[in-house]
């Protein structure tokens, strides 16, 4: 039998917009900008108005949750429902009984909250009126809306993260066009990322002067770099690659510093951010309790082929290649599976950055509706494919935890099928399926095994 360690987190995660719909929701956010401005963008011309609904069935949900044995989870309060005006922190009241109501369920029954304060989510105000994170001002609106929320929320909350993935509205927002505003320029990508790190300091600093009992960290999407060959080329491409898409975020919030090599090659293409001695000293000091990482796939480089003209993205140091010997999920674009990424990410968590707690943020295997197929006969969704996926995952993630890895979670993304931004309702990861047309939820398989996972806290070879 695998075992986890005792108090393992066991649940899923999911978001704010993702999940609520944007019913009675005071300000918009910019995905419900976009998707009033260009709804083809998104698939099958889907927004998030409606989504699972969470803001009339929460109540339902939580009982679901109990139902496959859940003992934590994880969603975001959104900034554009909880201000009411951004500038002076005046708060909607329904937003926050929403938001009371939610989480004491969650408590009522057993189930920890870990809330998280953006995941995408810009106020599309803020991005009109002054470029989102682009504009350190923004940082200060953020800081002022976390600070809300801690007051509101922090006496039962003892579980808090800055930012999911604060990589992806930068990636998306400037460099790939997948968010809005959809610019592509490397300048503003630097800054933008910059004002984030500086946005996650500040809330944590805050966060610790308010003496609140609870622990503050960050999820970061973690996807370790493979490089083609052991060339001298080869391998260093795999570090560049490391370099911008994670260390890029990881030192700067774990270690309060940020890679030298990586301020050189900004130098180097004018890419350099503006600072300031004490936005630095704010970054060194902001020490986060724990890291929540997300996982789905490894990234495989080579050498570049082909010198870009220009730095218009990290893709200058590299090209990408697929693995001839890897295994991929043909319900997801043939992304490649590779369980051992697991284990490699625990293990560099624990020999480059002091070993800190985590917890397993996201981790997920995308199928589609013809590939889970109808309700059979049990009244089940059959995705035993997802099942034996992520027992490799586990079986991984034990293997470091029984060299020593701080794990102390796992939570699978995500709960009940949800709307994921341009892809919307296209993939699906959830435990229980989501009727689009009833809004009904519907059980899986996989949620059969994962409430005895649970349950065990462990699972049989
Ligand atoms: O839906 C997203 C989520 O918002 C962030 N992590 C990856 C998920 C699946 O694509």
């Amino acid at each position: 039998m695998y075992k986890f360690p005792e108090g393992f987190f066991w649940g899923a995660a999911t978001s704010g917009v993702q999940s609520e719909g944007s019913k009675n929701q005071v300000n918009k956010s910019i995905w419900n900008y976009w998707f009033e401005k260009e709804p083809k963008r998104f698939s099958g011309e889907i927004g998030p108005d409606v989504v699972c609904d969470t803001y009339n069935k929460f109540k339902e949900d939580v009982a679901l949750m109990k139902e496959i044995n859940f003992n934590s989870f994880r969603t975001s309060i959104q900034w554009a429902r909880l201000i009411k005006d951004f500038e002076t922190g005046e708060v909607c009241e329904d937003a926050v009984r929403f938001y009371n109501e939610y989480i004491d369920e969650l408590l009522k029954n057993g189930v920890e909250p870990i809330i998280n304060l953006y995941h995408f989510d810009m106020p599309s105000e803020l991005q009109e009126k002054f470029g989102g994170f682009e504009s350190k001002k923004v940082v200060n609106l953020f800081v002022l809306f976390a600070q809300k929320a801690f007051e509101l929320f922090g006496d039962r909350v003892k579980y808090w993260t800055t930012f999911n993935e604060p990589i992806v509205p930068v990636e998306g927002g400037y460099l790939y066009d997948f968010h809005y505003p959809n610019k592509k320029d490397p300048k503003l990508a630097t800054q933008v990322a910059y004002n984030i790190i500086l946005a996650h300091a500040k809330t944590v600093n805050l966060y610790k002067n308010m003496k609140i009992s609870g622990e503050i960290g960050v999820i970061l999407n973690l996807t370790p770099s493979y490089s083609r060959s052991n060339s001298e080329e080869d391998l260093k491409a795999a570090y560049m690659a490391d370099l911008f898409f994670n260390r890029s975020f990881l030192d700067p919030m774990l270690k309060g510093e940020f890679p030298k090599d990586l301020c050189e090659i900004l130098k180097e293409h004018n890419l350099t951010p503006e600072t300031t001695k004490e936005e630095l000293k704010e970054i060194e000091k902001a020490k986060v309790d724990f890291l929540g990482v997300n996982y789905y796939v490894p990234r495989r480089v080579k050498a570049k082929e082909k010198k870009d003209e220009k730095f218009n993205n990290p893709e200058y140091y590299f090209d990408y290649y697929i693995n001839p010997d890897g295994r991929f999920n043909p319900y997801r674009d043939n992304n490649e599976i590779y369980p051992v990424a697991l284990y490699d990410i625990a293990k560099n968590v624990q020999e480059n950055y002091g070993n800190i707690p985590w917890y397993l943020a996201e981790i997920g295997i995308a199928m589609d509706l013809n590939s889970e197929g109808d309700v059979k006969e049990d009244g089940l969704i059959d995705d035993t494919f997802r099942t034996d996926l992520m027992k490799e995952h586990f079986i991984q993630l034990h293997r470091a935890i029984e060299e020593g890895s701080n794990c102390f979670g796992v939570h699978q993304w995500t709960f009940i099928d949800c709307w994921s931004w341009l892809n919307s309702f296209k993939r699906r990861y959830g435990f229980y399926r989501l009727d689009l047309e009833t809004g009904k939820r519907i059980k899986k398989k996989h949620g059969v095994w994962f409430a005895q996972l649970a349950k065990d806290n462990g699972f049989e070879k």
